[in-house]
């Protein structure tokens, strides 16, 4: 199967949202008209794409009074272009040039992370890279436990203390190890809920002091995983997240199970941030590379 075709099948639902129905709309060989337009926005709006549906299909009505746009097509082929100018084009995979190259993840509770820093310790060892995980998340008696499943699964190592552990302390011998094996990339999961959001919020940070007490650049990078389902309220919690920590790029998970997967657009743009990587299922070689035009293709392609 080849990517197009596997991505499309992962995004089914957003893709009967807006592909399948924008073949609805012209049924019948209907016309393109104002009430056609009316229709796409709203189709738009349904699958989340939020102020970006009244921009893209305001273009389309210009463009249809001026006799440039008659069809499906035509509609088809420069929604693609009007929806690609409004991803950003740093997205995607990173380039590994710090060795140790060490990556912080956040997010609120449930959000994915755990289950996407499993994906990325999978897809960076299958790329040959040597990678410990750290297990900050000591809150929960479960979470370390859950990344030690993983990371066996994996195949990588991971340092973890009792629940209850100081992260950062968790953080520091990470460190230590991920410097005393020579590997190539550390990947730092975190907890989502503490008592309060402040101490959430300065746990963060101070992981991130003590992590610089052995590495003075790192991390390199820090990615908020996004529950794609939550729509707006995604954005409302990953304003906290980007107050607190200099977050450089987005995991969007579980686009596989909603039908409201322009929610994309209006997350990355909203914070103005890359989305790195998208989740679509709970197995671990469910992670994609995001490419705006094999996303674009997935949901609005016939
Ligand atoms: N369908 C689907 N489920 C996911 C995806 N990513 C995570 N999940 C599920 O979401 C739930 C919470 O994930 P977890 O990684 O534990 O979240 P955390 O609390 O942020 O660490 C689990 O049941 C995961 O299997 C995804 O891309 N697709
Ligand atoms: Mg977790």
């Amino acid at each position: 199967m080849g990517l197009f075709s596997k991505l499309k099948e992962r995004l089914t639902r957003t893709r009967q949202a807006l592909s399948d129905g924008i073949s609805g709309l012209f049924h019948g060989g209907r016309a393109l008209d104002d009430e056609l337009l009316r229709e796409l926005e709203e189709l738009l709006y349904t699958a989340d794409l939020g102020q970006v549906s009244s921009e893209v299909v305001a273009e389309l009505g210009r463009l249809h009074k001026r006799g440039e746009i008659t069809g499906e097509e035509d509609v088809r082929s420069k929604l693609r272009e009007l929806l690609l100018e409004r991803i950003d084009a740093n997205g995607g995979e990173i380039e590994f040039n710090a060795h140790p190259t060490v990556i912080l993840i956040a997010g609120v509770n449930g959000s994915g992370k755990t289950t996407s820093i499993a994906k990325l310790a999978h897809r960076y060892q299958q790329a040959g890279k040597k990678v410990v995980l750290a297990a900050c998340d000591t809150f929960r008696a479960a979470a370390a436990d859950q990344l030690e499943i993983w990371a066996n699964r994996a195949e990588v190592a991971i340092i973890r203390k009792q629940e209850g552990a100081d992260p950062a302390a968790v953080a520091f011998d990470a460190v230590t190890a991920t410097l005393r094996q020579d590997a190539d990339v550390l990947i730092i999961d975190t907890a989502g809920r503490l008592h309060t959001q402040k101490n959430l919020m300065g746990e963060l940070e101070k992981i991130q002091r003590t992590i610089r007490k052995q590495i003075p650049e790192a991390p390199h990078h820090v990615w908020l995983v996004l529950d794609s389902t939550n729509g707006q309220n995604a954005i409302t919690q990953a304003r906290e997240f980007t107050a607190a920590v200099n977050v450089d790029g987005l995991i969007l998970a579980k686009l596989d199970g909603t039908a409201r997967g322009g929610a994309l657009f209006t997350i990355q743009r909203a914070l103005n941030l890359p989305v790195r990587y998208i989740g679509t299922g709970e197995s671990m070689e469910l992670l994609e590379e995001f490419d705006r035009e094999a996303f674009v293709d997935a949901v609005i392609r016939e």
